[in-house]
């Protein structure tokens, strides 16, 4: 079977790692957001791609999602004493992952060749395929101004209320030929309950690929990552009102519904379902939370199996 996931990063990799432990003879092609990567002292950080990859290599920090389990922060505190202001922390041995894409894309590598680079050392099975290869960098435009996509999120906590978003440079970015291959044979297209607007919309946004998603839609499912009107985590809710959309499960039928077939939604959200189905999108019901990998895995075999019911 081949199975595809459309993926932000903390929230998104928890059904990457059900998907991966509950199906591990299937073809497994995850197409992760790019949008948030950033800068810092001349290091090329991908967040998104590095969560999903340290998830199923199982060396993620429990705690935060994001990170290396046990990693120490000594770099950090030595480049403080030279004036850094080290408000995004990178751990010593996250450290050495953006050393190797930086120095692999500086010898002329693509963001997909480094990452299947870095994918393939730590023994990680599945394609983590980056959506482009292009830069593309979301911005978020609150009271205030507009602020990087970091900014937003980790300095200022994602404590302004966001009003615009945009993503530079997707316009001329394109879908490139794995991530295309992948979404026109798989058996299944799942999309992750991760942010609707800053993690999957830097996805849906790339020129092409909501004609290419929407050739799909009978094999294609989400998981909603909205939960009885909240975000599971983070502002995925403030993010949909500031595009004129509901911070609801039915929200999230409506930013998709040109390309899922299926919305999976949770038993708090049940009484949802009749508007949903008028959005010719069908509800399925079930229990989304996951915080263990039992869950994740019954909601990845939930999921893949939404498409057959
Ligand atoms: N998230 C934070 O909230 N604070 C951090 O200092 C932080 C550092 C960081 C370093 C490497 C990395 O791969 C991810 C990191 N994240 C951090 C998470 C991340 O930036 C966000 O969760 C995503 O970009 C949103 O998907």
């Amino acid at each position: 079977m081949k199975i595809v996931l459309l993926c932000g990063g903390v929230g998104g990799s928890k059904l990457a790692l059900g998907l991966y432990s509950e199906f591990p003879d299937a073809d497994f092609s995850i197409i992760v957001n790019t949008a948030d990567d950033l800068e810092i002292l001349g290091l090329h950080i991908s967040p998104d791609l590095d969560t999903v990859t340290y998830t199923l290599a199982a060396l993620s920090n429990p705690d935060t999602g994001w990170g290396l389990a046990g990693d120490s922060f000594h770099a950090l505190a030595m480049l403080a004493s030279y004036g850094h202001d080290g408000w995004f922390q990178l751990g010593d041995r996250d450290l050495a992952t953006h050393l190797t894409r930086t120095h692999l894309l500086r010898s002329g590598m693509s963001l997909s060749e480094a990452t299947g680079r870095i994918v393939r050392s730590l023994g990680v099975r599945a394609s983590i395929l980056p959506m482009c290869d292009e830069k593309v960098s979301t911005r978020v435009r609150t009271a205030g101004g507009w602020l990087a996509f970091q900014e937003y999120f980790v300095k200022r906590r994602h404590a302004d209320k966001p009003i615009a978003v945009t993503h530079d440079g997707v316009e001329s970015a394109s879908v490139g030929p794995a991530v295309r291959d992948a979404l026109l044979a798989a058996d299944r297209v799942v999309v992750a309950p991760s942010n609707p607007v800053v993690s999957i919309g830097p996805i849906m946004a790339l020129p092409g690929m909501l004609e290419i998603l929407r050739s799909r839609r009978e094999r294609t499912v989400a998981v909603s990552p909205i939960v009885g009107g909240q975000a599971v985590s983070g502002p995925a809710g403030e993010l949909m009102k500031s595009q004129g959309f509901q911070a609801s499960a039915a929200g999230v039928a409506a930013m998709y519904a040109s390309f899922i077939e299926a919305l999976i939604i949770d038993k708090a959200d049940r009484d949802l379902a009749s508007t949903i189905e008028g959005m010719d999108v069908r509800p399925e019901v079930t229990d989304t939370i996951m915080p263990d990998l039992a869950s994740k895995k019954r909601v990845a075999r939930f999921a893949v199996e939404a498409t057959r019911r």
